[in-house]
């Protein structure tokens, strides 16, 4: 009897869903036979609450002797065992995904550093290349002078021509007519045609140009890079009898867009008169800023000013857009220039695109020179003269 009632409660245990709220009416067939039963009936096992179907006759099913109250406890027991193992089994796959997912950012985060770590690498490899590129090219502008005399690079270029097939540019020694003076100047020997004078550079803003009176008499900078060649200097070269000199600005805009001024009769007064400049003849496509657009924006035949010698025009001030301007050279970033009321030019500006102090002309002006009535903003000039004629 013992062991008849411990398999009962296997099969109930197994079969509990098909067993709710069976009623026993007393069928006094075996237990074993109603398991065996209830295994055969399993995929039509009444739902809890019924009873079976009256028309469901010979497949064995009977109503259960096991009082309801058992069967719930039972059922009830048995659902929580399962649940008890789901939330255990969540509670491990939680946590395997999670260390998955860890492990996973872990190698990523791995892979990442090595890339990284490869970019810096590379970087510092461009870098070192650029450099190293920059430094050659510096070295090879910056070799001892060349120990060719001659008057002025045009001149230069009309001796070493006959004698050697490509004239390099570089840095050659002058020595202009009647004068004693013999200085360094940087010759363009490929630039149209070559035999050109480097008077002014600006490329990379790394010379300061916010300079006294004495230094843009005297010149300064680097020849090989940015430089002022010096008013003195440029005297010299331009008053020699029997020359002519053209002027050649050229411009480069931040889009790379080039331009040029040229003008056909370029030459100086001397000291006393503040190296007042002369032009002659205007060409090219940048615009004629140096005269601007109206006569008192005209620089031509002005004086030189810096920021400690004042003779921009503007006595006491000048007014322009709605500011009293009492020296052009301060609303110029204290560069030197041939300031007439200001006016639309002034190369030694900065490179730097961005004007930084709002109603101040710090960067290169060349205010003619226009897209969409907009002036370009410029990234480099140079300033280079050539004989146009050597004897006449
Ligand atoms: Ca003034």
């Amino acid at each position: 009897m013992r062991t008849t009632t411990t398999t009962t409660t296997t099969v109930l245990l197994l079969l509990l869903p098909q067993l709710l709220c069976s009623t026993d009416t007393g069928r006094s067939n075996s237990r074993h036979q109603q398991s065996e039963n209830i295994h055969k009936d399993f995929s039509e096992a009444p739902v809890k609450g019924h009873t079976p179907a009256a028309g469901v006759k010979g497949q064995g099913w009977d109503t259960c002797s096991i009082p309801c109250d058992i069967t719930v406890k039972l059922l009830r027991d048995e659902k929580h065992s399962v649940c008890g193992q789901l939330q255990q089994s969540l509670l491990t796959f939680g946590r395997s995904t999670r260390k998955l997912m860890r492990d996973v950012m872990e190698e990523q985060q791995r892979a990442l550093d090595v890339l990284s770590t490869q970019v810096t690498e590379l970087m510092s490899k461009v870098q070192m290349l650029s450099s190293e590129v920059q430094r050659s090219n510096t070295e090879m502008f910056s070799v001892k002078p060349v120990q060719s005399h001659g008057r002025d690079c045009s001149d230069i270029k009309d001796t070493l021509m006959s004698v050697v097939p490509k004239i390099p540019s570089g840095i050659y020694i002058v020595h202009p007519e009647n004068t004693d003076s013999s200085f360094e100047v940087f010759c363009e020997m490929d630039y149209m045609g070559g035999g050109w004078t480097v008077v002014q550079r600006r490329t990379d803003g790394l010379t300061d140009f916010k300079r006294p009176w004495t230094d843009y008499v005297d010149g300064f900078g680097n020849l090989a890079g940015e430089h002022w060649l010096g008013l003195k200097k440029m005297f010299y070269i331009v008053n020699q009898k029997d020359t002519r000199f053209q002027l050649h600005v050229a411009l480069t805009s931040n889009t790379d867009v080039t331009s040029y001024a040229s003008y056909d009769d370029f030459h100086l007064d001397n000291e006393t008169q503040f190296f007042c400049v002369h032009l002659g003849r205007y060409a090219g496509s940048a615009g004629d800023a140096f005269r601007g657009y109206e006569q008192e924006q005209n620089q031509d035949t002005a004086p030189f000013s810096a920021s400690d010698v004042d003779n921009d025009g503007c006595n006491p001030s000048c007014s322009f857009e709605s500011r009293t301007v009492e020296s052009c050279s301060a609303q110029h970033n204290h560069t030197g220039w041939w300031f007439n009321q200001c006016g639309l030019a002034n190369l030694n500006g900065s490179p730097e695109d961005a004007d930084q102090s709002p109603g101040q002309r710090t960067h290169i002006l060349w205010d003619t020179w226009r897209q969409n009535g907009v002036p370009h903003t410029i990234k480099s000039v140079t300033m280079k003269i050539r004989r146009i004629t050597t004897n006449n």
